[in-house]
């Protein structure tokens, strides 16, 4: 990925502001790995992600409840979940990171509520948009912008992972597009919920994620585009697609 910004733009008066040595990043423009600022960041977002992916393994078990068919399937992607869990986990380790488990679980509280709601009630609509809808989508949208600016280590892992995120987001598209004419108002509803907690999420982690060298607009940029296409695909047409990404600004 090339460098968005022109490095050699002419300074304005007022200089730019000078770094912290330690923030400077290495010659090649990546972030600094073993610097303490770095190492803060990593904290807090590799518990997310290791939450994410526990969490993720969670919620696929539970949806074989409510769809026993699906049962064995939904288990198989609940695997790939741990796989997944264990190679960030091992991101993190290589680094020298300790994560911040309950810095993640209060970020994933929100939705985590949401989801067990839904499933006490045998909402199997609103538990898939949660899940591989809007959890896949954000996922899929943080690892492809950390991709570029990761540790070679890590670039790995989540390259491979990236690769599964499709498949979890296609398994709920799939089911929720042979369903389309039963879901729609649950659907709309679960996404009004829903999605302005992602919005949330994603401010929230947003400083972390600069730390990183991941910009909140390129994720944004990126969810919207993985959340626009799914719902395509499901089948709504792009006036219930403009009026559903409106949610993540009312919320
Ligand atoms: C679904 O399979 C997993 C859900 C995980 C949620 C990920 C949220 C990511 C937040 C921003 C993280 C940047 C990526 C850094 C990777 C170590
Ligand atoms: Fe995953
Ligand atoms: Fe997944």
């Amino acid at each position: 990925m090339t460098c968005p910004y022109p490095l050699d733009m002419p300074s304005l008066d007022t200089p730019s502001p000078v770094p912290a040595a330690e923030n400077q990043g290495l010659p090649d423009g990546l972030p600094d790995f073993g610097s303490s600022s770095y190492k803060s960041a990593y904290s807090r977002i590799n518990a997310i992600v290791i939450e994410g992916e526990q969490e993720a393994h969670d919620n696929y078990i539970a949806l074989g409840t409510l769809l026993p068919n699906e049962a064995e399937e939904l288990g198989r992607l609940a695997r790939m979940e741990l796989k997944h869990k264990k190679g960030f986990t091992a991101c993190g380790a290589n680094l020298g990171v300790e994560a911040d488990m309950p810095f993640a679980r209060d970020f994933f509280a929100p939705l985590r509520n949401n989801f067990q709601k839904a499933l006490s009630e045998g909402k199997v609509v609103t538990c898939l948009l949660i899940q591989a809808i809007l959890i896949e989508a954000f996922a899929i949208s943080a690892y492809h912008i950390y991709i570029p600016v990761a540790d070679p280590f890590a670039r790995k892992i989540t390259e491979g992972v990236v690769k599964d995120e499709y498949l979890h987001l296609n398994y709920g598209q799939e089911w929720l597009k042979a369903n389309l004419d039963t879901i729609r108002e649950e659907f709309e509803q679960a996404n009004r919920d829903n999605l302005p907690l992602v919005r949330r999420m994603l401010d929230q982690v947003a400083g972390d994620a600069a730390v990183l060298q991941m910009e909140k607009e390129d994720l944004m940029a990126d969810f919207l585009t993985s959340y626009q296409e799914a719902l395509t695909e499901i089948g709504f047409t792009p006036r219930e697609i403009a009026r559903m990404a409106a949610s993540a600004l009312v919320g």
